[in-house]
């Protein structure tokens, strides 16, 4: 058994016997802005105690910084703790973040990020519940309700989104296909075969489905698909747009990361398409300038920073994302608020000749142009001394290579005027640029390194 010097709060509620009653909304998705942070205190209070008292690593991070539990009486004492980032997971691979590793433990994942060493993350029974409870919430947000048949195209493994998204398409009620990624020919036939009615699945693969529709000659509107929830990766309005045009869908936003649980960290509703609530009766964000660490309130732009509130296995306390965003008041759900869409990560940002980018700038000046596609990669080199990017693009099928390249002009313009950098824009072939089956890496920087 877990136990801290002060009670747990959290005790899920049971689940609905009836499949049908999982369509039903939480009782704490419609709590108020006062009952969410009076909750966020009870279980906040619980987590610093639950973290120093069972986690060593948490204890030294903590007495470094000269804190206490303790020093939490109200949620603003929050800003008195030390972030923690990639690196202190890494510091205590595999297990030492972990407070619980005996017979609690029930599951491992793993996230590999770029650089070698992956990043360990654990959940015990309560934490595995609260998981699927969460990516349930986004899912009946976008519209999946009992009885509905998921298509689920995030890839299993270690990586959180296969097994995230099954566990919660289950637990809103529905029926899971596990096909996971790539295959794109399988997921063609088990699409038209099982007629789901929502598909989940990375935008850019998403993208990659449409073209293997296509490719069987049939149009990615002739399917029985109504709703796609994306995420794992940055994506734009315009992506939006594309996808809905695409296939005749929802597409909503899910966002979610490894180290604070996997996806269902935030999720979009449909009725509103205006970002995605941020669970807050489970997490605490807060937004930071990224380069003083000074919280910002909310509105303003910058790093994401998460608390878990109820977290057992590896409880995290002000984890730097390196997501770049900013929240907004609660919509459809007032008690909790919202993200703006990820602008990029800090860690994703090109700094061209002192200007810095994201690819989904690019991505949303190429989709306002009508012969340009969703197909784009972005090289930096040196040849000289100087910093050059190239955006690679693939003209639309429809469109003829000289329309395409006219607009392949007009995008450099775009990008110097509206981003302020200088770039070459070169537009190929359609299906010249590899596809993703998961998370697509857009940026290939091939300068030299030191
Ligand atoms: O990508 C979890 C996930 C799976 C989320 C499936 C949504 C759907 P990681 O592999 O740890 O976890 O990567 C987390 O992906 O910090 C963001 O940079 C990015 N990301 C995730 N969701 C979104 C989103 C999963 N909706 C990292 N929009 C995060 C933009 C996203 N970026």
């Amino acid at each position: 058994m877990i136990q801290a010097s002060v009670p747990n709060p959290y005790s899920p509620t049971p689940l609905p016997a009836d499949p049908v009653d999982r369509g039903r909304r939480d009782p704490e998705e419609t709590m108020s802005r006062d009952q969410i942070e009076s909750l966020q205190f009870e279980r906040l209070r619980w987590t610093l105690h639950h973290a120093y008292e069972n986690v060593p690593a948490y204890t030294e991070h903590f007495d470094a910084h000269g804190v206490h539990p303790s020093d939490f009486t109200e949620l603003a004492d929050l800003a008195k703790f030390p972030y923690t980032d990639k690196e202190f997971l890494r510091k205590n691979y595999p297990f030492k973040a972990f407070a619980a590793t005996g017979p609690e433990l029930r599951r491992i994942h793993a996230s590999s990020g770029t650089t070698g060493q992956p990043t360990v993350v654990g959940y015990t029974d309560t934490d595995l519940d609260t998981w699927a409870r969460l990516v349930a919430r986004c899912f009946r947000a976008s519209g999946i309700r009992p009885g509905d048949r998921v298509h689920n195209a995030y890839g299993y493994g270690l990586f959180t989104g296969g097994l995230g998204a099954h566990y919660g398409a289950e637990r809103v009620g529905a029926a899971v296909i596990p096909m996971s990624g790539g295959q794109t020919e399988k997921q063609v036939q088990l699409i038209r075969d099982f007629e789901p009615s929502a598909i989940l699945s990375t935008p850019t693969y998403l993208l990659t489905i449409a073209d293997g529709f296509r490719k069987a000659g049939i149009g990615p509107k002739d399917t029985s698909l109504k709703t796609a929830v994306l995420g794992a990766e940055p994506w734009t309005e315009e992506m939006r747009r594309e996808i809905e045009q695409t296939f005749g869908v929802d597409a909503l936003d899910i966002y979610g990361l490894s180290e604070v649980m996997g996806p269902g960290v935030a999720g979009e509703s449909v009725e509103t398409k205006d970002g995605s609530h941020v669970w807050e009766d489970h997490f605490r964000p807060e937004i930071i300038d990224p380069f003083t660490d000074e919280v910002l309130e909310t509105g303003r732009p910058g790093e994401l920073v998460f608390t878990s509130l109820t977290k057992e296995a590896l409880p995290i306390i002000r984890y730097r994302t390196h997501d770049l965003t900013r929240l907004l008041p609660g919509s459809t759900h007032p008690g909790h608020r919202r993200m703006g869409r990820i602008t990029g990560r800090s860690d994703d940002m090109i700094i061209l000749r002192g200007v810095n980018l994201f690819p989904s700038q690019i991505e949303e000046l190429a989709l306002q142009l009508p012969g340009l596609s969703p197909h784009f990669t972005l090289t930096i080199t040196r040849p000289d001394r100087m910093d050059e990017m190239t955006v690679t693009i693939e003209r639309r099928p429809e469109a003829t290579m000289e329309q395409a390249q006219a607009d392949g002009q007009a995008l450099r313009g775009q990008i110097k005027t509206t981003i302020g950098s200088s770039c070459t824009v070169d537009v190929v072939e359609p299906d010249s640029l590899a596809r993703s089956s998961g998370k697509l890496k857009r940026i290939y920087d091939e300068r030299p390194k030191g």
